[in-house]
């Protein structure tokens, strides 16, 4: 980045400190990956330059005969790796494809059945500090503390009470996985369109290592840069019978010009994402997890939901004494990354919530195994029981740095 450098040097040098930090330590926030080499290229490629409102072949500006190359590839590639009838890329985030999907099928005042935030939803499904629930009716189900389980009755009590227009199952906080067939035959029962947002999930989907939804919902949206390992951003997939209803939801009526180098590393990424390697990636993504889930349960954390099966732990630290935050910024100054976060019916605030989430997304991608995990676990538990020990914390993260510096992130030299 010599052009850069010259250019402007407080830009260079925060970039520069954030190699250092996503090299020399270890990134355990579930939602975060390193996108490879070639995805980073096409973020800072040319085609940032131009314009292209409207979709392949139907645009409406000249010059798109390159980006409608790239977008169609995208689109493509996406149909092949999920199984999709259609396939919307250009929503620039989740939190927007989510809202697109919700302006394309309600009406004021319409009711969606989502899951509770603290039991592992997200935001956008829903919660009242939200702009679409001023909008929208958010009628909200929750998980069974005795299995772990999302509480399937209770989601179907909510539906034949509620008579919902939409119901949505997805998370950003949960640790299982979802039956997609009888969520949609509590929608048949009621008449709702399915909606599954997969934002977390989507990569593990992708290798055939979760249920996969698209088949059988109506409506998919995800994220395209947590386990599937591309840019941020967002996408769409949906049945045929709603495609034109999304295509003008998302473009005309929310979003201006498409992304189009976000949009060509969405297509990089999913062709990587097609390959025997990455296969290989998603199923240590969860053997990782499964690993740190036995050796936290050997030390006596409190894992929610009866443990995992996909990428992510949800720990209540509450029986260690402390709280998430305090957590959080101890393995901070540890070098290692994680976030503070709310577990069901959490009697805490969400700035200092009892729990804290971590995933295995960003260090399987260093090639990181079940002996490394041993490790981080062994350094997390070390920091939480020593929390006031910021010598010893010092002393860990010249530990972390000296593994990390033999597990080289991709698309990053330093
Ligand atoms: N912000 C994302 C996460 O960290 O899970 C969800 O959108």
């Amino acid at each position: 980045m010599s052009n850069l450098q010259t250019e402007d040097q407080k830009v260079f040098d925060a970039i520069e400190k954030e190699k250092r930090r996503q090299v020399e330590g270890l990134e355990l926030i579930p939602s975060e990956n390193y996108v490879s080499g070639p995805v980073l290229e096409c973020l800072g490629s040319v085609l940032t330059n131009k314009y292209s409102e409207g979709y392949s072949g139907k645009r409406y500006y000249g010059g798109c005969e390159n980006v409608d190359t790239v977008e169609t590839l995208a689109i493509e590639r996406a149909k092949s790796l999920f199984n999709a009838e259609h396939v919307n890329v250009q929503p620039l985030s989740g939190a927007p494809a989510n809202i697109a999907v919700y302006s394309a099928v309600l009406k004021e005042h319409d009711t969606v059945i989502g899951m509770d935030l603290s039991h592992g939803g997200h935001l956008t499904h829903g919660h009242p500090v939200t702009w679409m629930a001023k909008l929208f009716n958010f009628p909200r189900y929750k998980t069974k503390k005795d299995t772990g389980e999302i509480d399937y009755e209770e989601m179907e009590e909510l539906a034949i009470k509620h008579n919902p227009k939409l119901l949505l199952v997805g998370y950003s906080a949960y640790s299982r996985d979802i039956d997609y067939e009888r969520v949609q035959a509590i929608a048949d029962k009621v008449g709702a369109i399915t909606m599954a947002d997969i934002a977390h999930i989507a990569g593990l989907i992708a290798a055939g290592e979760m249920n996969n939804p698209v088949p059988i919902f109506d409506i998919v949206t995800t994220t395209t840069h947590k386990t599937l390992r591309g840019p941020r951003g967002g996408m769409i997939m949906c049945k045929e019978k709603y495609a034109k209803k999304i295509d003008k939801a998302v473009f005309p009526g929310l979003q201006g010009g498409p992304h189009e180098n976000n949009i060509a590393a969405k297509a990089v990424a999913f062709l990587e994402d097609s390959k025997p390697e990455y296969k290989q990636y998603a199923l240590q993504v969860k053997k990782n997890a499964k690993q740190m889930q036995k050796k936290f349960k050997e030390k006596g954390y409190e894992i929610m939901f009866k443990g995992t099966e996909n990428h992510l732990l949800l720990i209540d630290v509450t029986n260690k004494g402390i709280t998430g935050s305090q957590a959080q910024e101890a393995l901070d100054d540890a070098g290692i990354t994680l976030n503070k976060n709310m577990i069901p019916d959490d009697q805490r605030s969400p700035m200092d919530p009892s729990g804290i989430r971590l995933g295995t997304p960003a260090i399987t991608t260093r090639g990181m195994k079940e002996a490394e995990m041993d490790k981080i676990v062994d350094w997390i538990d070390r920091v939480i029981t020593n929390i006031d020990d910021h010598e010893l914390h010092k002393t860990i993260k010249e530990e972390v740095k000296e593994m990390c510096l033999n597990f080289p992130v991709p698309g990053i030299k330093i």
